[in-house]
């Protein structure tokens, strides 16, 4: 059988399907010469070094869409397939997206608060929220994902524009400046890849054009944000509200952030679902299965799909 690195957490189903096909190796037991497929995650990714040890691998299976923590162009020119999980997440982190712009808008998080602490008693109702319907709002990448969150937000009557580097065939208002478009929204909501070209795009000026009754939403990377622009930000009431699923260095979350009123914070769960990690899971498998089958693959990144 071949030879598996597994890097990461994987669920059953996914390592019943692989023990069937390859003899799996962790990260503290293997020979590189020996391994000819990887599966690992958005978030480890493989490291230059372990690739480049890796001198027979075949394939990168990655358990995800985004693929920022893998060297694809360097795999590619290798002839490695790198492969991930566009598609079957698209809904789930859509979802997780309309979520955070739902608790920010209506103060879930301290009108909860305000019941548990049972202030409701003593202080009488609730300061009033901000209405969620009829807002502006601002897409930052407007991909499979994006498309996704526009389509969710349709029922609260949302004006959707977009900034990507490329206009797309759609009715949305498309601006070429990020922060103009923060200027003209309410809701800027970042759902873009991750790594060198979008590294801080989100900085000092968009949150600032973004303004004091604006709220961001950051479902992408971490890397997208200058989080420390953010920080100040919130804190100084230049921006209004934040709600984050994605963080610079996770699982480490700066502690000014997990302070401040103004924010509603997720430790990485946009796609965390029962059913949703098992679509994206079968995928993940399908794809090395079907290599060791037949050569190929099912969802290769885009630098790899000419292999
Ligand atoms: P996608 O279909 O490839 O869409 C990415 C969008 O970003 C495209 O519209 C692309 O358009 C735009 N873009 C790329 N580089 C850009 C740049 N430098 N400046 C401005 N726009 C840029 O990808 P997807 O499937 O929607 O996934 C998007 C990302 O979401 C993933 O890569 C991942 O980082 C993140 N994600 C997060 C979670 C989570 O759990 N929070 C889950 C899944 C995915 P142009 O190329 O035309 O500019
Ligand atoms: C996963 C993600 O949490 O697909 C992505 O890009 O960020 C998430 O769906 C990540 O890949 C870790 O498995």
């Amino acid at each position: 059988m071949p030879d598996l690195l597994q890097i990461g957490g994987i669920t059953d189903t996914m390592k019943e399907r692989l023990e069937a096909a390859f003899t799996i190796h962790q990260l503290d037991e293997f020979e590189p010469e020996k391994i000819t497929h990887v599966i690992t995650n958005g978030h480890d990714g493989v490291s230059p070094e372990l690739m480049a040890s890796l001198t027979n691998l075949e394939v990168i299976s990655g358990y995800g869409v985004g693929y920022d923590a893998v060297d694809a162009e360097e795999a590619a020119r290798r002839g490695i397939y790198v492969t991930h999980t566009p598609n079957v997440l698209n809904e789930e982190v859509a979802t997780t997206a309309v979520l955070l712009l739902l608790a920010c808008y209506r103060e879930l998080l301290r009108d909860d608060a305000y019941v548990r602490t049972g202030e409701w008693k003593t202080k009488g109702n609730a300061p009033l929220t901000r209405s969620a319907d009829n807002q502006t709002v601002g897409i930052l990448g407007l991909g499979r994902i994006g498309q996704a969150i526009a389509d969710k937000l349709a029922p609260w009557n949302a004006k959707i524009l977009y900034h990507s580097r490329n206009k797309k065939d759609v009715s949305y208002t498309y601006y070429d400046d990020l922060t103009e478009m923060a200027r003209d929204s309410d809701v800027l909501i970042c759902i873009t890849p991750g790594g060198a070209s979008t590294n801080k795009i989100v900085n000092k000026d968009v949150l600032h054009a973004l303004g004091p009754n604006g709220t961001l939403i950051n479902v992408s990377r971490g890397s997208v944000v200058d989080e420390a622009a953010l920080i100040e930000a919130l804190q100084s009431g230049a921006l209004g509200w934040a709600g984050l699923d994605v963080f610079e260095a996770e699982p480490a979350v700066p502690q000014a952030l997990r302070d401040l009123p103004n924010t509603v914070l997720l430790p990485h769960v946009g796609s965390a679902t029962v059913e949703t990690r098992a679509a994206m899971g079968a995928l993940t498998v399908d794809n090395l299965l079907k290599h060791i089958k037949d050569g190929s693959v099912m969802s290769a990144v885009p630098e790899c799909a000419h292999l």
